[in-house]
């Protein structure tokens, strides 16, 4: 029998990313590939080690709550499939993360995951691609992707609907640990940005909408990401995440958002991506210089328009 993959469908196409490293010194070449690609790759961007501190911290919240398996090292993501089974479908519903809500709101606490956003080497890269100064959203995301029989892979969809503002706020994604495409990472439709805003239907996976796709959107890029590696692409690009194709393992990785600071940016790109309030958030932090940075900065806060979450045809 065949699986069914690119083999069973030759019409998808997957080709592999393309490093972009060697533009970062000529941002007019950085701009020109994303503006041609609709994203951009680099190799190693990250410290391995900086990457691995916080995957020490989100796997220690994995087994506080008990679902990892014994017998590890405490960077091993290997899941005990009944005891995160034994979570109740509609509790994995509340956060679309892969844990618990009070298991997320511990990993949203953390000092390290809202300090790894602003990395040198991460705002270099906004930095060239803008020629501007760069917010850093302060709404972080980190998905922590276990074998819940509820979850699905993030269907296709753009960020734009989500996040709105301005369309050149860019998302950066990276995985905290090594993923393979195996383990469930991100891959996007190579062009895609240059359709603009595409309607959406209601779907199961993270976000709760999706992208019906036409006969022709085949260009799909992937690749098997390492510890460092990272990937960024600008609103409308569509992305989805691949099958996880294991029934014992977590995929960890964190989604965070830079646009020029002197472009909109919608207030809820600015509040935590849970209910806690950023006073709670702060509660245990060792330093104060990334508490309320944004507020400093004189930043254009746009409406938000429902909208572009109403279902809607799509005509290919
Ligand atoms: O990690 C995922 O499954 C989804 C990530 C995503 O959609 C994003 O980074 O914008
Ligand atoms: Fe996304």
């Amino acid at each position: 029998m065949v699986a069914p993959s690119a083999q069973a469908n030759p019409a998808i196409r997957k080709t592999l990313f393309v490093d972009s490293t060697p533009l970062l010194d000529d941002p007019a070449a950085l701009r020109a590939r994303g503006e041609e690609d609709g994203y951009l790759f680099f190799k190693g961007r990250l410290p391995a080690d900086e990457i691995l501190a916080l995957r020490r911290e989100l796997i220690a919240v994995v087994d506080k709550h008990g679902w990892r398996q014994p017998g590890q090292d405490d960077l091993g993501g290997l899941i005990d499939y009944a005891a995160i089974n034994a979570v109740s479908d509609e509790e994995m519903h509340r956060t679309d993360i892969g844990v618990t809500a009070d298991a997320y709101h511990d990993v949203q606490r953390l000092e390290r995951f809202h300090r790894l956003p602003h990395h040198p080497r991460l705002l270099e890269i906004y930095r060239a691609l803008f020629d501007r100064e760069v917010l850093v959203h302060p709404r972080h995301i980190c998905r922590m992707v276990t074998p819940h029989k509820f979850m699905v892979p993030t269907p296709p969809h753009q960020d734009f609907p989500y996040i709105q503002g301005t369309t050149n706020a860019w998302t950066c994604w990276f995985p905290i640990g090594d993923c393979p495409r195996a383990l469930g990472g991100l891959t996007v439709l190579k062009g895609s940005h240059r359709k603009g805003y595409l309607p959406v239907q209601p779907a199961k996976g993270a976000g709760g909408f999706a992208i019906p796709l036409c006969p022709t959107e085949t260009q799909w890029v992937e690749g098997d990401f390492a510890v460092g590696d990272v990937l960024t692409f600008p609103a409308h690009t569509v992305h989805k995440a691949l099958r996880c194709q294991f029934k014992d393992r977590i995929r960890l990785s964190l989604d965070v958002r830079y646009q020029p600071v002197d472009e909109p940016v919608d207030n809820s790109s600015l509040n935590p991506h849970c209910p806690l309030t950023w006073e709670e958030i702060y509660a245990n932090w060792q330093s104060d210089d990334l508490k309320y940075y944004w507020r400093k900065l004189p930043l254009q806060v746009s409406a938000w328009d429902n909208g572009y979450l109403k279902p809607a045809r799509r005509i290919c």
